[in-house]
């Protein structure tokens, strides 16, 4: 039985799940009393102090870190490790400032693989697949999370990374690729390129699994029927190692947290209240095992759900919806709010690629907004009324998802520049 394997963790009844979290969380909270100033320092002028966590009861007693905090403390000051004891960094960019620093001893990187693995394995992945990831490589989690995963469950791993389109496509023929990891962007554009080169007979995929982006249930459905495969979500962030940190099983209605790693907490947005499951609202995490970063209630900023209903896979872990847009990054266009993935369930409604842009400005103190949108191949010699009636056609339907009016221009297929990691669907120029 491969080390990683531990059914046993994975399906605990939720009473025992809990005494091993408490266990958990006291042990970290002194760890980081005494291994992280920057927090410790935190918790004394909130007034806690590690006697007064005795489990996960008193989770709300701690004080939220977040992004700030983490370019404050940039690059050295969240660490909970001697440098000696740390074998590896990851970053991921920031929105602005300073890119965040996560640090790993092998013991984080160990945990952090067998998280990749459970992903994997809930896909249906065994030591007889082909394990294609093209996740980028680098700094970036993607790669190196689902290379630790594969490993432990014996795929034969080909760490691709992300680009080079064509050596994919070769490797993935060639190799007889049967799962392929990488963002749903990138899915989507190997899928169109497979397509395009009429190669759907040659490749074995059964699975994929893809995320580190928002992506609906359309756009599953869409990778799904042209790749032939099971689509599979998964989330996370490189505060909390990297992806992993929850993943989609056999049923498919929401990810299983790795609930003996991390804590979730739902909490609202705009008063840090917690609030009660089936709620919606900001993601928090506590990691319990982490060594090397060990944050206590670090504020994610995506927006969720989390459920504990029972699971026809047999897991016991919690379930968190898919991210339905960030506290941050959701738009807020003449007043209204504005998810991308609103925009992308009505495209694909609409048969269209998911492959389009959002372009917000704003000229005389009124909000523009704008939908690029890419025409189907079939489109592209329609007559200009026929473009015209079809604009018409999603600026109705994209009012009667948001409320609000806008401007949408198709542009011919291939126009939009196509992502190797995450797109880039939103230009506000406001911000400039
Ligand atoms: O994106 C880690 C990752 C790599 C996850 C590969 C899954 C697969 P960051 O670059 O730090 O880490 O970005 C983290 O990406 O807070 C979410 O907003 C978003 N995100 C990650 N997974 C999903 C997902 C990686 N499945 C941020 N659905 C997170 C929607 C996701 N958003």
């Amino acid at each position: 039985m491969p080390k990683y394997y531990q059914p046993e963790i994975e399906t605990m009844p939720y009473d025992e799940l809990r005494a091993l979290q408490n266990e958990r969380l006291v042990k970290q909270v002194r760890h980081v009393w005494d291994n992280v100033p920057y927090y410790r320092k935190k918790m004394e002028e909130k007034g806690v102090t590690p006697e007064d966590i005795q489990g996960v009861d008193d989770l709300y007693k701690l004080p939220f870190l977040c992004k700030d905090d983490l370019r404050e403390a940039y690059p050295y000051g969240l660490k909970g490790a001697p440098l000696s004891d740390c074998v590896r960094i990851h970053s991921t960019s920031g929105t602005t400032g300073k890119r965040v620093v996560a640090f790993y001893t092998q013991h984080d990187i160990d945990l952090w693989d067998d998280c990749c693995a459970r992903a994997l394995v809930a896909a249906g992945a065994t030591k007889e697949d082909v394990c294609h990831i093209a996740y980028g490589f680098g700094l970036f989690t993607g790669g190196a999370g689902l290379n630790g995963g594969s490993h432990k469950v014996g795929c034969l791993t080909l760490p691709m990374s992300s680009g080079n389109t064509d050596r994919q496509l070769q490797f993935m023929t060639d190799l007889g690729s049967t799962i392929l990891c990488c963002t749903p962007s990138y899915a989507a554009y190997l899928a169109e390129s497979i397509h395009e080169q009429g190669l759907r007979d040659q490749i074995k995929l059964k699975a994929g699994i893809f995320g580190a982006e928002a992506w609906s249930e359309d756009m599953r459905h869409d990778i799904e029927n042209k790749l032939g495969i099971k689509a599979y979500d998964i989330y996370g962030l490189t505060e909390t190692s990297g992806p992993g940190v929850a993943f989609e099983c056999s049923e498919q209605t929401g990810m299983h947290i790795n609930e003996d790693h991390f804590i979730a907490e739902i909490i609202d947005p705009d008063t840090g209240e917690v609030l009660p499951e089936g709620s919606k609202g900001e993601l928090v995490f506590t990691a319990i095992t982490k060594e090397a970063f060990p944050l206590l209630r670090y504020r994610t900023r995506d927006i969720c759900i989390l459920s504990r209903k029972k699971c026809t896979c047999g897991r016991t872990h919690i379930k968190m919806s898919k991210p339905m847009g960030r506290s941050d990054d959701m738009l807020i266009i003449r007043g209204i709010n504005v998810f991308p993935s609103q925009i992308e369930t009505v495209l694909l409604q609409q048969g269209y690629p998911a492959n389009y842009q959002i372009i917000v400005d704003r000229v005389n103190n009124s909000d523009t907004f704008e939908v690029m949108v890419e025409m189907n191949p079939e489109m592209f010699s329609d007559s200009l009324a026929k473009i015209a009636s079809a604009e018409k056609k999603l600026v109705d339907a994209l009012k009667a998802m948001l409320g609000i009016a806008a401007k949408v221009k198709l542009v011919a297929p291939k126009t939009i520049t196509r992502s190797e990691g995450k797109a880039v669907r939103v230009i506000d120029k406001r911000k400039i």
